[in-house]
């Protein structure tokens, strides 16, 4: 019994040139993977990734909850993300970034800026708060969930997530991100479970 990494849920050298192996050799591979290992070490090896949510949302803020809440954070922000991804979402999920951000250019560059001007390590998310979407960002590991709303897409944007390929240039990360890699069924799928 112990909390285990994820497989990526494609090839990790399928998103290049948006993102390469490489990043995913260490932002999988290394990073998330120490997320687990710490999380075990620090639980004894009790808990699976099925009591991850309950735990995170009964912990304190702390060394375990920044475990927890990265565990979490990577294993949604992998879902994120697919080969040919980007393009415009369908259906409820177009009405409802029309309905919140007026168009999806409007909501692209509001995600872009939200990320973009976020301050040093955090996520970029699109979630819903219980009356309707919403752009907003969080600091080290905290997320969504932990503020009542329900998360429907995230983008890391710790350094280490596009230091190997784009060095500082967060912005363009951030570019390829969202025009080129985001799993849109992924996104439409969570917010049909709000
Ligand atoms: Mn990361």
């Amino acid at each position: 019994m112990a909390f285990t990494l994820p497989d990526l849920p494609f090839d990790p050298d399928a998103l290049a040139p948006h993102l390469s192996a490489e990043t995913f050799q260490y932002h999988h591979g290394k990073h998330h993977n120490a997320y687990v290992t710490k999380a075990n070490e620090l639980t004894n090896g009790e808990y699976t990734n099925d009591d991850l949510e309950r735990l995170i949302l009964e912990t304190e803020p702390g060394p375990l909850f920044n475990q927890l809440a990265q565990h979490w954070n990577h294993s949604f922000y992998w879902q994120c993300m697919k080969p040919n991804g980007g393009g415009e979402p369908t259906g409820e999920l177009a009405e409802a970034i029309n309905s919140a951000f007026g168009s999806f250019a409007d909501f692209k560059e509001q995600l872009k800026n939200e990320g973009a001007t976020h301050f040093a390590s955090g996520w970029a998310w699109l979630v819903h708060d219980g009356s309707g979407l919403k752009v907003t960002s969080t600091h080290d590991a905290d997320l969504p969930m932990k503020h009542g709303q329900k998360a429907l897409l995230t983008i890391d944007v710790w350094e280490h997530a596009y230091y190997i390929d784009y060095r500082n240039a967060r912005p363009d990360y951030l570019t390829a991100f969202i025009d080129n890699l985001i799993n849109w069924d992924f996104v439409a799928e969570n917010l049909r479970n709000v």
